[in-house]
Formats: structure tokens, sequence, C-alpha cells
């Protein structure tokens, strides 16, 4: 049965800017243990104070996950993990010859002492450990086995078999996989795939056919470079594809929306799982067929998230879609009127990034020549800021570009600096993107204008 380790604080933080606060931390911990994850990996306690402190604060919550520290092959960092009250140190030393040569300036032999050292020390303490070969898939297999056993011997019940470089593919994972498990002692394996080729998940999941029992997950996906197998990813495709059903799905959405607001780390919209768009449907065909029966267009139903489905509206949509959403406002058209609207909405769409849901309403209120007194559902909004003066301005507009609700910004004279359009689904989401973008650095003051209507200019 499959388990997960959730390094969103750790692997996590080493993503490229992105540094959490202890708060940040627990807010983080509590909704990955209501996931139902068996492990949080919660730092690395010689990194910072903060780290370590964190680490301890979420060791002391009464968590059911067991808590993990990451640590060097040191005793400092042992002695740390142990003092963080932690149940487990993950120990990694690098084992290919690459890291050894020239990283780490140490023979085989030599490496095979340190691990066993540090293992024994970390035991000694009464510390469970798992023994990570850093760089295991690019390590010479022979040698991988004795560390390995060796490290089994020394007391590590978990082996991480970690792709460092995520250079593997599901079908070399699969067979490394089974090889490694036939030749080791018991033990416990972990995989931590790392998704430099876009196949951490896939590898994860072979490996887990390959005979592992643990697949390390952060939220979002975050990490070094490209990072490592998403959380919700993780838990969907097991959920609906392998039947693996003990874990929570219901804080996952909360979990990727928090992650994306206290890192600004934010998800494409073409994500998997949590990205805006993976419910969203657009052609003609697909919308028709959407409306017909979900099923022909969504490989599950959106609700597993409490989430739900989109149908966009442009130059691809057909009449079914575009009568769907005027009877969503409650608005009744004649097929003849409902044939010029679709036509006025391609040409439209034709000419047009994005069509909103107003310009929708304003085709059908000029079509029918009935007046439409209803407030689209979806809002846009002007948030003015005032950027700091020792910040550059072009910086806070390289950031304000990366949230997906911005649909435009605009560097203005007068009173604020920067102007930015905000196309979001209702109040709430425009107040969560109000404060998301009052987090940008060199943000000093907001005010934001609703748009009550929209008229389009020739
Ligand atoms: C790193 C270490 C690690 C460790 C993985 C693990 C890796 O290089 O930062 O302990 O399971 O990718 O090898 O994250
Ligand atoms: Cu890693």
């Amino acid at each position: 049965m499959l388990e997960i380790l959730d390094t969103t604080l750790r692997e996590g933080e080493q993503t490229p800017y992105v540094n959490f606060t202890i708060d940040e931390k627990i807010e983080i911990a509590k909704l990955l243990d209501q996931v139902g994850v068996e492990m949080i990996e919660a730092g690395d306690p010689s990194v910072s104070p903060n780290v370590a402190k964190a680490i301890q604060r979420i060791a002391g919550l009464g968590l059911k996950a067991e808590i993990v520290a990451h640590s060097i092959a040191a005793r400092s960092g042992i002695d740390k993990a142990k003092a963080c009250g932690a149940d487990r140190v993950a120990i990694f030393y690098a084992t290919s010859k690459i890291h050894l040569d020239s990283k780490l300036h140490k023979t085989q032999d030599q490496a095979l002492d340190i691990i066993r050292e540090h293992i024994a020390y970390a035991r000694e303490l009464g510390l469970k450990v798992r023994y990570t070969p850093e760089d295991a898939t690019r390590t010479e297999f022979e040698f991988l086995v004795s560390v390995c056993n060796m490290a089994i011997e020394a007391g590590a019940d978990r082996i991480s078999f970690a792709d460092t470089l995520g250079i593997m593919q599901p079908h070399t994972m699969a067979e490394r996989v089974s090889a490694l498990r036939e030749r080791l002692l018991p033990c416990q394996i972990d995989l931590h795939c790392h998704d430099d080729y876009g196949l951490a998940l896939a590898n994860g999941m072979a490996g887990i056919r390959g005979g592992a029992n643990c697949i390390h997950t952060t939220v979002n996906g975050m990490g070094e470079r490209t990072g490592i197998p998403d959380l919700a990813e993780t838990i969907v495709a097991f959920h609906n594809l392998e039947g693996v059903q003990k874990y929570n799905l219901a804080p996952l959405m909360e979990l990727a929306s928090y992650l994306e607001r206290v890192s600004g780390f934010f998800l494409a919209p073409n994500k998997p799982i949590t990205g805006q768009n993976a419910f969203s449907h657009k052609s003609g065909v697909h919308t028709n067929g959407i409306l017909k029966d979900p099923r022909t267009y969504e490989p599950f139903d959106p609700a597993l998230l409490g989430r739900e489905r989109k149908i966009v509206i442009d130059k691809y949509t057909g009449k079914s879609a575009v009568a769907s959403r005027l009877d969503e406002y409650g608005i009744e058209v004649t097929p003849a009127e409902l044939e010029v609207i679709v036509t006025r909405i391609k040409s439209m769409g034709d000419d047009r990034k994005q069509l909103f849901d107003s310009d929708i309403l304003q085709i059908a209120e000029q079509v029918t020549g009935r007046e439409i007194d209803v407030i689209p559902h979806t809002i846009n909004a002007m948030v003015m800021l005032e950027v700091e003066s020792h910040v550059y301005t072009a910086s806070v507009v390289r950031r304000l570009r990366e949230f997906t609700n911005v649909k435009s910004v605009y560097e203005i004279t007068g009173d604020f600096d920067v102007s930015a359009f905000v196309d979001v689904e209702d109040v709430m989401a425009l107040n969560n993107l109000i404060e998301e973008i009052r987090t940008v650095q060199g943000v000093k003051r907001s005010e934001t204008r609703m748009v009550l209507k929209k008229y389009n200019g020739k």
C-alpha cells in the first residue's frame, strides 16, 4: 500500500525565492495532517535557527504524521534533529562517482564509513533513521546495494532511492527498484523523484509497481529546479487509477491555494488537478458533449476536489454553451436570437483574447433589444498600487504579470504607480487576489475600483 512523505517544508522551501514563516509552516503541516500523509519532512534544522524552530513547533503539535528532520551526515545536524523532537532523521550522503569525486572528495570506502558512523550515532540518540543515497539513480548498482545494506545493518529502516536529477523513465524505474528490492535486506523503500523531464510522478508510480513503498511529494510540485511530484496529482492519480482511497482529498485545493499565496509561486493554468483550466472546456464539440454528459470530456468529476467545471465562451463556442450560459443568468432567448448571438460572439472572439460575461450579456442585450439587469458572475476590477520609492516599478509589474487573474498591467502617472486590470470569479476571489497582490515586495498601498459595467471601444 502506498505511503506518502510530503516534503513541502524541506524540498519545497528549496524552490528558488521561496521562504515560509514558522506560522505558515505550522498551517501547512496541519493541512497535510488532515490529508493523512504518513510522514511530514519538516526541514533541515542546520539550515537556520528558524527552520529548527519550525520543526520543533511542528513536532510539538501532536500530529498523526511522523515528523522527519533532514540532515547531512554530520553529528551537529543529527543532534539538532534530536533536539527538535523529530521522530526520524533522514540522513543523506551522495553515492554516485561524480558526487564522491567532485563534490565530497571521498572514496567509496570512506563514504561507507561516514554513513555507517552517522546512522549508528542517530540510532544511539533514539531516532528512527532513513538513509538517502543522494544521486542514487546515477550510482553504480553494486555499490548502491552495499551502501544501502550497510545502512540497514547500521539501523536505518528506510532507504530513499533518490532520483536527484530526474533522469529515470517509468520502465527503468520499475526495473531498478525491483532489482534493488531483491538485493536489499528488509526495509521500506522511498522514492524521491525529481521532475526535470516531467516524468517524476510517472516514475514514482512505476517504482511503486516495482516494489517501493513510499513517494515523496510537495504541494504544487515545488522543489529544487523543476521540483518533485505534486501532492494533489499523486493522491488523485492513485485514488482514481490505482484504487488507493485512504487519503482525505478535501483539503487539497485549499493547500494548493494557500501555498500559492504564501510562496508567491503560482500554478500554471494547465497544471493537472489543481490548475485553473483543469476542468474548463472550450471547443463547441467539447462543450456540447459536456453539457449532454460530463463524462464525455472529464476523466473524473471535479466535485471530487470540490471544484466546478467551467465552460469558456469565445469563437470556438457552439450554441449549446451560449444557451447554457444565458440560462445561468436567467435570460431567455429565441432560437433565432441565439443564432445571432453566437455569430456575434464568434466575430468578437476573432479579435479578442478573452471574452467576459459582461461582453456576452451586452451582446444578448443588443440582439434581443431588451435591457438585461444582471451583474456578471465574473468581476472585473482595477487595482491601483503605490510602489515603495526604493523598489523598481518594473519588478512589481513583473510579479503582477505572474498572477493568472491579472489580465493587464499599466505603469501610470498620478497618485499611483501601477494599475492592474483583474478578472475574478467572485468578491471572495477578488479579496484573496488583492491580499496576494499586497504581499508582493515593494507594494506600499493599494486601492481597488470594481467595474460595474464595461463598454467596448470600436
Ligand atoms: C538534495 C537532496 C535530496 C534528498 C532526497 C531524500 C535529493 O539534493 O537536495 O532525502 O530523499 O534530491 O537527492 O532532495
Ligand atoms: Cu530532492
